[in-house]
């Protein structure tokens, strides 16, 4: 990790933002275990650099497309945590009133476009938002997140193709956590990396390690800034994992056909801790400093989790307010 290129306060904002993302998970892992919230939720635990170092490399009025792995997306845009834990328990003080839950956590206040249940949904949204900014010279980049599994859909192909063709300012990411659910993306893909499908378009193509937070912001600057000038689009494939299994009710006992060690492997490589140990090492700032932006965080959260529980359920008469259907 290159944190000695960094200044300490950018390098704390880069530790807040993670540890954000990790305790908001840890508190929603809690909501299901305990019921209190309603279906399932997909932890982005364990990926938090990916999010944290693109979002770091963004505009304010930039957009961004989202997953089903959404929470860390919208931590990373600096949207308010406690509409985020009320729309984790359904609550009509969350986000999209309580109707979205944690699969469909969005806030278009932040440019967030709306995360999707539908695997590669986001990526031609994205590239929409990015023809938008290009035909109204608005200026925005627009970020598509992806997961490994969705470079295999036809979405990712048809985006990206257009995207290439007319330049269009888009950076497209991918979160390679291995898994498209229990399917081991090296048993069903030909290249051991996917950032090479940029070839097929005549666009860059870049792998970086996704647990360093530092590389990822650097090859998104890049991305962002090459987007930003017109020069078209980027891929680039972020090489991480997830702690959790697909869902909080998965218990991913097919990741160890590979290894038997892989979970511990990838967990020893935890990018909060060592974006933690990193900045001490540096002497970029100390402990005590760092943990009281722990302590902060702390403090918000448990802020969160109190609104959440205590706002209303939105009324039986709203059920069919807000909804397409
Ligand atoms: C079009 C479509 N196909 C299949 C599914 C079922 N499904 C939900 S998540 C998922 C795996 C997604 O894997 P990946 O894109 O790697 O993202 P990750 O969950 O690893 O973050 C699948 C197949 C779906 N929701 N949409
Ligand atoms: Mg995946």
């Amino acid at each position: 990790m290159k944190v000695k290129n960094y200044g300490k306060e950018q390098l704390i904002g880069f530790y807040e933002t993670m540890y954000k993302m990790r305790r908001f998970e840890e508190e929603v892992f809690e909501f299901y275990k305990k019921g209190m919230m309603a279906g399932l939720a997909h932890l982005y635990m364990g990926e938090e650099a990916v999010a944290t170092g693109v979002c770091a490399a963004l505009a304010e009025h930039d957009y961004i497309g989202s997953t089903h792995r959404g929470h860390g997306h919208l931590v990373a845009r600096g949207a308010d945590i406690d509409r985020m834990m009320a729309e984790i328990l359904g609550k009509k003080t969350g986000y999209s009133n309580g109707k979205g839950g944690s699969m469909h956590i969005m806030a278009m206040d932040r440019g967030i476009l709306g995360a999707n249940g539908i695997v590669g949904g986001e990526i031609p949204i994205a590239t929409g938002a990015a023809y938008k900014s290009l035909y109204k010279k608005s200026g925005e980049v627009a970020v598509s997140f992806m997961g490994d599994s969705a470079t295999n859909e036809g979405t990712f192909h048809e985006s990206l193709n257009m995207a290439a063709a007319w330049k269009l300012p888009c950076v497209y990411v991918i979160e390679n956590n291995l898994y498209g659910i229990s399917v081991d993306i090296r048993d069903v893909t030909n290249t051991p990396d996917l950032a090479v499908r940029a070839k097929a378009y005549d666009i860059p193509g870049i792998v970086v390690d996704g647990m360093d937070v530092t590389a990822v912001y650097e090859a998104a600057q890049k991305a962002v800034e090459r987007a930003r000038n017109g020069e078209g689009p980027t891929l680039i494939e972020c090489k991480t994992y997830r702690w959790q299994g697909h869902h909080v009710g998965d218990p991913a006992t097919y990741r160890k056909r590979k290894s038997e060690t892989e979970k511990e492997d990838w967990m020893e490589r935890c990018p909060v801790a060592n974006l933690k140990k990193a900045i001490i090492d540096a002497k970029k700032a100390t402990e005590e400093e760092l943990l009281a932006v722990e302590e902060k965080v702390e403090q918000e959260i448990q802020a969160a989790v109190k609104f959440a529980a205590e706002s209303e359920y939105p009324d039986a008469a709203e059920a069919y307010t807000d909804v397409f259907a």
